[in-house]
């Protein structure tokens, strides 16, 4: 198995699962200058990290690769079985974490660095927001995350699953860029997350600011 990576990225989130599942991996850490080339067009293509290569299988995004190496290694308890009704809230919060919690962080992050390559996103579509709509925007999706983390430690019954994993990176970057600065529920279930050895493996400036 190998994953294409960067530090500091959505890459962080894969990698933290393969080392939650301590297995085995290639760690292939990708220049800016490598993503851009003809040959890692073929595996990701707008030339991005992750990519996740097992045997025949090639797999970009990174909630994907988690849900993906989550079923496949199902055992091991980062994901419900497949027939058990904890299996909606999985897929509920897997798919929050990555089209309505992430959407204000990436507009947000567009402010905080200005200079980051076209490649990235397009400048025509950055900054449709001002940083405090975003900051606004993030605290009004982090509202129904915050009532479930008030009785329960994880998303998903009372386990740590890969959904925490998706959730958690999302939350890690805000917290990087300065988005996360009130106590709440949430911020006190980063902070849980962040003692997770696997997520200090994974990334390895887990405790740095971005700004
Ligand atoms: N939705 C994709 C986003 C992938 C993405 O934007 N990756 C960024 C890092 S977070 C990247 O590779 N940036 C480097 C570049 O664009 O050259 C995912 O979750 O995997």
């Amino acid at each position: 198995m190998k994953l294409y990576f960067m530090p500091t990225t959505r890459a962080v989130r894969p990698r933290w699962l393969l080392e939650e599942l301590n297995i085995s991996y290639k760690l292939i850490r990708v220049a800016m200058d490598m993503s851009r080339s003809k040959k890692y067009g073929h595996l990701h293509p707008h030339g991005k990290v992750p990519v996740l290569i097992d045997e025949n299988v090639t797999i970009f995004e990174s909630a994907a690769i988690c849900a993906y190496l989550a079923d496949k290694y199902i055992d091991h308890g980062f994901a419900p079985q497949l027939d058990a009704p904890a299996r909606a809230y999985y897929y509920q919060w897997l798919f929050y974490a990555s089209l309505t919690l992430e959407a204000p962080v990436e507009q947000y992050m567009f402010h905080v660095l200005p200079g980051l390559p076209n490649k990235v996103l397009p400048k025509q579509a950055r900054q449709t927001v001002s940083p405090e709509e975003a900051k606004q925007w993030f605290a009004k999706v982090c509202e129904p995350l915050n009532e479930q983390l008030t009785t329960n430690d994880y998303l998903v019954e009372d386990y740590f699953s890969a959904a925490d994993i998706v959730t958690g990176g999302v939350l890690l970057w805000a917290l990087k860029l300065g988005m996360l600065k009130q106590e709440s529920p949430v911020k006190s279930y980063l902070a849980r997350l962040m003692e997770r050895p696997a997520l200090q493996k994974a990334d390895e400036d887990v405790y740095a600011k971005v700004d």
